[in-house]
């Protein structure tokens, strides 16, 4: 072969080794083997030679052109092979990524206090009782007592919805679970009805409560549980006993003071507010108050369709939702609304 033809040849090598991607490397392939390609030219310049030298020139030629047409031929298939490579590349499924995760739920704090309250009553005997959270005027207030004109009925207080009831008075979002004490003392007299005696009522009434109140430290759902005693003989004594046992347990700590301080609701007499204290950790030597309590007022009694000279004892009356915030240190009541993942999955 001529060295010219070996020349062209070798740059038709470089060209198509540079070619990046498939369209430059047909661009290339035009340079040489082409219409005007450098080797088409010199074919036609053949035809001025002689014969002899027109044979050799021609096979000399026609070396170079197939040279020429595998290194293209081979360069093609470099290019489709490294195309495929990246399309493989790019479509890869990483087996080793995680999957799509679904985080195990928990709880919400106040359902794990809840849950805690009903659990440490139960092991007290007390029965646990839920019901409508929809009340009628008497359930709410009437049979706890409230004189007719009381603020606590007033819609400032309490929220009314647009059923009636007998009474002409319209259902109420109660205010606190004592109507469903109520109700269970009612279910309880039928239930041992024509029974030679009728067992003592011990009964705790945990659930969602309603006030028309609502900024940074009230919420207008809020949770309550009350609890009641009636027997022969039930006293501020053993109102002192299960409520301090309960808060011991309760908070896991058995250092823990209870002052019972004088106060007044419609619904006991005497009525006494509950502080406890703390002898360690963060709340030490404060008085928090943790519940509201008394002995249930004879008309109460008489409400509940008993006779109070043979049924005496006593109700308290607390707030999950603050019991929560004491117990696991939370600062702010909205954090319970907020369905903040970082908070919530700390309790599960
Ligand atoms: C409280 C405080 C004091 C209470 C009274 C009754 C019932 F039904 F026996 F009358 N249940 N709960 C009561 C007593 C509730 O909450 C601060």
């Amino acid at each position: 072969m001529t060295t010219d033809l070996d020349s062209i040849v070798a740059s038709a090598r470089e060209a198509f080794g540079q070619a990046p991607t498939p369209a430059e490397l047909e661009n290339a392939k035009a340079q040489f083997i082409g219409k005007s390609g450098r080797i088409t030219e010199l074919m036609k310049g053949l035809a001025a030679l002689a014969v002899d030298e027109k044979k050799s020139r021609g096979a000399a030629i026609n070396q170079a052109k197939q040279a020429i047409e595998a290194a293209l031929a081979e360069r093609r298939q470099a290019l489709a092979d490294q195309e495929l490579e990246l399309q493989l590349k790019a479509e890869a499924l990483d087996v080793s990524l995680p999957g799509r995760q679904r985080e195990p739920g928990g709880l919400h704090p106040v359902m794990r206090t809840m849950e805690r309250i009903e659990q440490i009553f139960a092991s007290m005997g007390f029965d646990v009782a839920d019901g409508p959270e929809v009340e009628s005027d008497w359930h709410s207030f009437t049979s706890l007592n409230n004189p007719p004109n009381h603020p606590a009925r007033s819609m400032q207080d309490t929220f009314y919805v647009d059923i009636q009831g007998d009474d002409g008075i319209p259902y109420n979002l109660r205010p606190h679970t004592s109507p469903m004490q109520v109700r269970y003392a009612h279910a309880h007299i039928k239930k041992y009805a024509g029974h030679a005696v009728m067992p003592e009522i011990r009964v705790i009434a945990p659930g969602r409560t309603y006030r028309v109140d609502s900024d940074a430290t009230h919420s207008p759902m809020f949770h309550q549980c009350e609890g009641l005693w009636l027997g022969e003989n039930v006293s501020f004594k053993d109102l002192k006993v299960v409520f301090t046992d309960f808060c011991r347990r309760f908070f896991e700590s058995d250092d823990l003071q209870l002052r019972f301080r004088p106060s007044f609701f419609p619904f006991t007499e005497p009525s006494a507010e509950i502080d406890i204290q703390f002898r360690h950790g963060p709340l030490a030597g404060k008085w928090l108050e943790v519940a509201g309590s008394g002995q249930v007022h004879p008309q109460v009694v008489r409400n509940m369709g008993l006779d109070p000279e043979q049924f005496i004892g006593f109700a308290f009356g607390m707030g999950p939702d603050r019991l929560t915030m004491l117990r696991y240190g939370v600062n702010d009541l909205r954090l319970y609304f907020e369905g903040d993942i970082r908070f919530l999955k700390q309790f599960r």
